[in-house]
């Protein structure tokens, strides 16, 4: 592990923070056994195919079936894991600072399995599904999922997956929430995230046009490590506890 960091300013803005924004992605469940997307992944390519066809409003109308088997599959892959210390030092951190808003791409509900409350979830959620006829939530624990589609307890409509696929909008509020806390927060965390996919990867960005200081956790470097006041170079679980003295 490499950190390269001023840690003082950060300690010192960190003291000082009246508000912190944590934007989460899947790098920041890599340590529980979650698979990441980019970088070698291995959800990257499922069945042949690219994670960003499979996962895409495109697919969902021509193979309902096939979302459902690729859903499954990685909810199978989840049920045994558990947060890891990236996820419990941010549950920590929601505890001390006044003000500390979490937004993730996540879908896998780590962060709540650790303790975070009202997590912004810009991606919605692989534990629900959502009914194409009358929006009913449903949670995927009480539901048979293994053959084919399931169906709608309200409306006995096709369930699909309750979460934003490649083309489709964020839930309703989602972003405009995410947004609000990137416009007033003090220091703005990236925490595991390729920062390629967007609107998420604005948020950021709209963090630093409002004055924030903005640190990276991350192995690697993504498009954001420029606009960054500190880059913090390794893994989130190693790193993260690191930070915090409370
Ligand atoms: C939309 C859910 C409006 C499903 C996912 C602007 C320019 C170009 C294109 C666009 C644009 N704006 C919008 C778009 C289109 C598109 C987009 O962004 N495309 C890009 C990729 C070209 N966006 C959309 O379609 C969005 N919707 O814009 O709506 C609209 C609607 C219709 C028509 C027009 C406009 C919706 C996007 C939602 C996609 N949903 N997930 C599913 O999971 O199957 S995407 C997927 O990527 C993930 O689920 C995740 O949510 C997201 C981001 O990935 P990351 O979390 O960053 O993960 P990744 O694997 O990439 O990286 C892991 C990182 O962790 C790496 O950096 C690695 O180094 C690091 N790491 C590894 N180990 C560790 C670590 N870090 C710390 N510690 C470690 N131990
Ligand atoms: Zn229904």
């Amino acid at each position: 592990m490499q950190v390269v960091s001023n840690r003082l300013a950060l300690d010192d803005r960190l003291r000082a923070a009246q508000s912190v924004l944590m934007l989460t992605g899947a790098g920041v469940s890599a340590e529980s056994g979650v698979p990441t997307f980019r970088g070698g992944g291995n959800t990257a390519v499922w069945k042949g195919m690219p994670f960003d066809v499979i996962s895409s409003a495109g697919m969902l109308q021509r193979d309902l079936p096939a979302v459902w088997e690729w859903f499954n599959y990685r909810r199978s892959l989840l049920t045994a894991l558990k947060p890891n210390p990236a996820h419990e030092t941010i549950a920590r951190w929601q505890n001390h600072f006044s003000d500390l808003s979490l937004v993730t791409q996540n879908i896998d509900g780590l962060h709540q399995a650790a303790g975070s409350r009202e997590v912004i979830e810009l991606h919605g959620s692989i534990w629900r599904a959502r009914c194409f006829d009358c929006d009913a939530r449903h949670n995927l624990n009480e539901i048979t999922t293994a053959d084919g589609v399931p169906a709608c307890f309200e409306c006995g409509g096709n369930l699909r997956p309750d979460v934003v696929l490649f083309g489709e909008m964020l839930p309703p509020g989602a972003f405009e929430r995410a947004a609000e806390a990137a416009q007033r927060c003090d220091v703005c965390f990236i925490v595991g995230t390729s920062a390629v996919v967007y609107p998420a990867a604005s948020i950021p960005e709209i963090a630093r046009a409002n004055g924030a200081y903005l640190v990276e956790v991350n192995p690697e470097r993504t498009p954001l490590s420029n606009m960054c006041d500190e880059i913090l170079t390794g893994k989130a679980g190693e790193i993260l506890p690191m930070l915090s003295q409370w």
